[in-house]
C-alpha cells in the first residue's frame, strides 16, 4: 500500500487529500493536513470517491444502445460512429443543428473544456449550453447590464463585515461566478476572520451552518430578497452611508436608484419579508460602516423570483458602497498557473450582447458565448429548419438538472443522436444513443490552472495519475480531440494549434495550458502539498486614456421595470400556500452520490418542513406526502426539522423520482421552464416556489 498526495477534483474547492492506494485501486481518501490550501479539510462526498470510480455504478467501457439496452463497444467504434453522424446531421440540417450542454463535472479537469469549446466551434454551431444559466447566471447578466470595475473585489481576507444572501458555503463551497469568499477549509476559514473582527450578516429564510455563525441572520420569507436588498439599499442612500467618492467617480444614476428604492422603508420590507424593521436598519447600517467587505449571493437569489433584479440589486449594495480596489492599491492575485489579468481603476462598459448578433429560434440571444438552458428542450421539440438534432452532454445529467422534467425526457428521446460522456449510466445516459467512458479524478494527471480563479491564496497544484484507468476509458478530452480528428477538424486550444496527427500527450498539454503563469510547473509538480507563489505586490493601475468617462450604469431601463414588478409581487397564493426553496446536501453533489450506499445521511430526499407545520398535517418524520405545484406533483417522506421556517418546505435537487419507484423526489417534477421565467438568461424559478403538501397515509421508519 502507498498513500500519495493528490487533490480531489468533485467540487471547486479542490481540496488536497491523502490517497491509500492498494493493487492500483483508490481505498481510502483523506484531507492532506499538509495541502497549503485546504490545510487538512475535506468532506464526506469527497472521501467516498473510491466508491465512485470502483462501485457498481461505475462505467469501464464506452456504450452503445441498442432499443432500451446499452452493450459495451470499443471506444474507437463509437467516436467514429458518432462523428459520422454528426457529419450528416450537419450537411442535412446545418451546424446549429447541433448542440452542447456543459455539466458541472465538465469544470473540473483541467483540459476538458479547452477542447470540448475548440471542437464545438470546429461544428460552426452557436447551440452552446451550460448548467451556468440554470444556476447563478444571474451573475453574468447583472456584469453585463452594470458593467464591470475593473480594479477586483475587495477580499475576505482583509474584509471587516461580509454579507452572505441565499448561500450556505459551510455546506456547498459555492464558487458562485469566482466570488464566493469561504471556499477553503471553509469552518477554520471563517472562525479565524471572526476572531480578527469580521462582522458576519446572512440572509436565508432557514437556520443553516453558516447562519449558525453569523453576527446577524436575516431570515426573509423566500422570494422576497429583491424587496430586501431595495430596502438595505434605501436605508443606506437615505442616511448618505455610501462611499459618496467611489460613486462620483464611477457610477452613473445614482439619484434615480435612491428615488427607485425611496417607496421600500424598513417598514414596507417588514410587512413582505417578514424581516424586522429594526433589524433591517440595523443590517444596512452594519454593511456600510464596513469599510470593507462585501456582498456575496447564492442559489437563493439566483434561482429565486426575480432573481435578475435581486443579483443586480446585490451588487448595487456593493457599487454604492465602492466595495472595489482603488489605484495604488495591492492588486487580488491573478494568475498562478495561467496568464494573470492586470488590475485597472477603470470601468468595462454595459455589453448587452443578447441585444445584437445570434438570436435562436426561442427568441434568446447570446450570455458569454451560450444560450440559456432554460430554451434547449424548445430548440429540440419546437419543428424548424435549425432544430436541435444532436446534443452532446458533458459532464452534466440534464435529465435531473433541467425543470419540467416530463418535458426534458421528451426532449432528449427526440433527438436523432444524444451523446453523453459519464462516468456512469445516468438519467441522461440511460437515454443516451452512446456513453463515452471518461476516466475519473484519480485516473488522470491534471493541475489546477482552470481552478484558480477560484482560489482564496495565490495557490497551484500538479498532480499525477494515481492508479490506471480501466481499458474501455478515455479521457474526456481525449474523446473531444478523436472526434475533432475523425471529423476532419483542426483545433486551436489556449492559442496553439493541435497536432492532429499524432495523439498529443495529457501532460504536454497541462503544461502548455500553465505556460503564462508566474511560477514553474516544474516546482509545482515537485510540491506534494502544493506551492503557494511568492506575494505578488502589482499594484491597481490607472485607468487607460480612452477609459476616464466609463461609468457603472447602476439602474439601467429594464432594471427599473423589473425592480418594480418585484415590489408589486405579493407572491402569496391561497391554491398553493407554502414554498418549495432549494438547499444543497453535504453528501451528495447534484446527481453524484445518491446512489453510494451509506453515503447520504437521509436516503431517498426527504423534504424537510417546521415541527409545527407537520403536526399541523396530523404528519411526523417518515410519513409519506404529496408535494403539489402549479406543474406537476411528487412523492416525498416529510422530515421535521426546527431549522426551516413555518410555510417551507425544503428539498434538494439530483434525485430521481419515485413515481419512477427510484431512488427519491424529484423536484424538477415540480418546476418549470413555461412560467416566470427570467428576460436574457431564461432563468426559471428553482427557490420559493409555490406549493401545497398532502399527507399519503404511508409511512417509512425513519433513519435517525
Ligand atoms: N455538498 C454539495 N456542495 C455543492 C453542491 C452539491 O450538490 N452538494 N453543488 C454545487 C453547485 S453546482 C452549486 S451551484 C453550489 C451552490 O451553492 P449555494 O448557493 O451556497 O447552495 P446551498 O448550500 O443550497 O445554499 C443556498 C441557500 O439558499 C437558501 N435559500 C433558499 N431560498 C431562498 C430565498 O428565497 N432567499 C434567500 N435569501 N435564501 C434562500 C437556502 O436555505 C440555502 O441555505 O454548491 C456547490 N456545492
Ligand atoms: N430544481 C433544481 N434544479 C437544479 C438545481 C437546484 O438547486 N434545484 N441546481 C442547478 C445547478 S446549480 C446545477 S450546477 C445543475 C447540475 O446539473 P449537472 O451538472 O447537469 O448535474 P450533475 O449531477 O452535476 O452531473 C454531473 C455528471 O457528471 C458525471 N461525472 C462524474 N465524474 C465525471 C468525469 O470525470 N467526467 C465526466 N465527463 N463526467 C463525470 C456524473 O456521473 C454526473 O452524471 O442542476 C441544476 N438544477
Ligand atoms: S469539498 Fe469535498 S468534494 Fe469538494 S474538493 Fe473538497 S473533498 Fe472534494
Ligand atoms: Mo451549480
Amino acid at each position: 500500500m502507498a498513500v500519495e498526495a493528490s487533490y480531489c477534483r468533485l467540487c471547486q474547492a479542490s481540496c488536497g487529500v491523502m490517497v491509500d492506494v492498494t493493487d492500483n485501486r483508490v481505498g481510502t481518501i483523506l484531507g492532506d493536513p499538509d495541502n497549503l490550501l485546504s490545510e487538512g479539510y475535506s468532506c464526506p462526498k469527497g472521501r467516498r470517491v473510491g466508491d465512485l470510480m470502483n462501485g457498481p455504478e461505475r462505467l469501464t467501457a464506452a456504450m452503445r444502445r441498442l432499443g432500451s439496452q446499452h452493450t459495451p463497444i470499443p471506444v474507437d467504434e463509437a467516436v467514429s460512429e458518432i462523428g459520422d453522424k454528426i457529419t450528416r446531421i450537419i450537411a442535412d440540417h446545418g451546424p446549429d443543428s447541433v448542440a452542447m450542454f456543459m455539466g458541472t463535472q465538465h469544470h473540473f479537469a483541467t483540459l476538458t473544456d479547452p477542447f470540448a469549446r475548440a471542437w464545438f466551434k470546429a461544428t460552426g454551431s452557436r447551440k452552446l449550453f451550460s448548467t451556468m444559466t440554470i444556476d447563478q447566471s444571474a451573475k453574468w447578466v447583472a456584469t453585463k447590464r452594470i458593467g464591470e470595475y475593473l480594479g477586483g473585489r475587495q477580499s475576505f481576507s482583509s474584509s471587516d463585515v461580509w454579507l452572505l444572501a441565499g448561500t450556505n458555503p459551510l455546506v456547498s463551497l459555492n464558487g458562485g461566478n469566482g466570488d464566493g469568499p469561504i471556499m477553503h477549509n471553509p469552518y477554520a476559514a471563517l472562525r479565524a476572520a471572526r476572531r480578527r473582527g469580521l462582522t458576519l450578516i446572512v440572509i436565508d429564510p432557514r437556520k443553516t451552518e453558516t447562519s449558525n455563525r453569523a453576527d446577524l441572520h436575516l431570515r426573509p420569507r423566500p422570494g422576497t430578497d429583491a424587496v430586501v436588498f431595495a430596502g438595505l439599499l434605501n436605508v443606506i442612500l437615505g442616511e448618505d452611508l455610501h462611499d459618496q467618492a467611489f460613486c462620483a467617480s464611477y457610477v452613473d444614476g445614482i439619484e434615480q436608484l435612491r428615488t427607485a428604492v425611496a417607496p421600500v422603508t424598513p417598514d414596507f420590507v417588514e410587512t413582505v419579508s417578514g424581516i424586522g424593521r429594526d433589524e433591517l436598519i440595523v443590517a444596512a447600517r452594519m454593511f456600510a460602516a464596513g469599510p470593507r467587505g462585501m456582498v456575496s449571493t447564492g442559489t437563493g437569489i439566483c434561482m429565486g423570483p426575480h432573481s435578475n433584479a435581486t443579483e443586480h440589486l446585490a451588487t448595487a449594495l456593493n457599487v454604492v458602497c465602492g466595495r472595489y480596489l482603488r489605484e495604488g492599491e495591492v492588486a487580488g492575485s491573478t494568475g498562478v498557473l495561467g496568464r494573470p489579468v492586470p488590475a485597472r481603476a477603470a470601468v468595462a462598459l454595459p455589453d448587452r450582447t443578447w441585444e445584437s448578433g445570434y438570436h435562436s429560434r426561442s427568441g434568446a440571444g447570446l450570455l458569454y458565448g451560450q444560450l440559456p438552458s432554460g430554451t434547449l428542450c424548445d430548440e429540440i421539440l419546437t419543428p424548424g429548419p435549425d432544430r436541435v438534432r444532436a446534443l452532446i452532454v458533458s459532464g452534466g445529467n440534464p435529465m435531473l438538472a433541467l425543470p419540467d422534467h416530463a418535458r426534458v425526457r421528451t426532449a432528449m428521446q427526440q433527438l436523432d443522436l444524444l451523446v453523453t460522456i459519464d462516468s456512469r449510466l445516468s438519467e441522461t445516459a440511460e437515454l443516451a444513443h452512446y456513453v463515452i467512458a471518461p476516466t475519473m479524478m484519480y485516473e488522470r494527471a491534471d493541475n489546477s490552472v482552470s481552478m484558480e480563479r477560484f482560489f482564496s491564496k495565490p495557490f497551484a497544484m500538479q498532480t499525477k495519475a494515481l492508479v490506471p484507468a480501466p481499458g474501455g476509458v478515455i479521457e474526456d478530452w481525449q474523446f473531444f480531440y478523436r472526434l475533432a480528428r475523425d471529423q476532419g477538424y483542426e483545433l486551436r486550444v489556449a492559442g496553439n494549434q493541435v497536432n492532429m496527427h499524432s495523439e498529443p500527450r495529457s501532460e504536454d498539454l497541462l503544461a502548455m495550458m500553465a505556460s503564462k503563469g508566474r511560477v514553474d510547473l516544474a516546482d509545482v509538480a515537485a510540491s506534494a502539498h502544493g506551492v503557494i507563489a511568492p506575494s505578488d505586490v502589482s499594484l491597481v493601475a490607472p485607468a487607460l486614456p480612452d477609459e476616464t468617462d466609463n461609468r457603472l450604469d447602476i439602474l439601467p431601463h429594464d432594471v427599473a421595470l423589473e425592480l418594480n414588478t418585484a415590489l408589486a409581487d405579493s407572491g402569496h397564493s391561497t391554491e398553493f400556500p407554502m414554498s418549495l426553496i432549494v438547499q444543497r446536501m453535504r453528501e451528495v453533489m447534484n446527481s453524484l452520490g445518491t446512489a453510494v450506499a451509506g453515503l447520504p445521511k437521509y436516503p431517498r430526499n426527504p423534504a424537510q418542513m417546521n415541527p409545527g407545520d407537520l403536526a399541523a398535517l396530523d404528519l411526523h418524520t417518515g410519513s409519506g406526502i404529496t408535494i403539489t405545484s402549479a406543474h406537476g406533483s411528487i412523492d416525498a417522506v416529510a422530515q421535521a426539522d426546527p431549522s426551516i421556517p413555518p410555510g417551507v418546505v425544503a428539498i434538494s435537487h439530483g434525485w430521481s423520482g419515485t413515481r419512477d419507484g427510484a431512488l427519491g423526489a424529484n423536484v424538477n417534477e415540480l418546476t418549470t421552464t413555461s412560467a416566470q421565467i427570467q428576460t436574457i438568461n431564461s432563468m426559471p424559478m428553482l427557490t420559493s416556489v409555490p406549493v401545497r403538501v398532502s399527507g399519503t397515509g404511508q409511512f417509512t421508519e425513519p433513519v435517525d
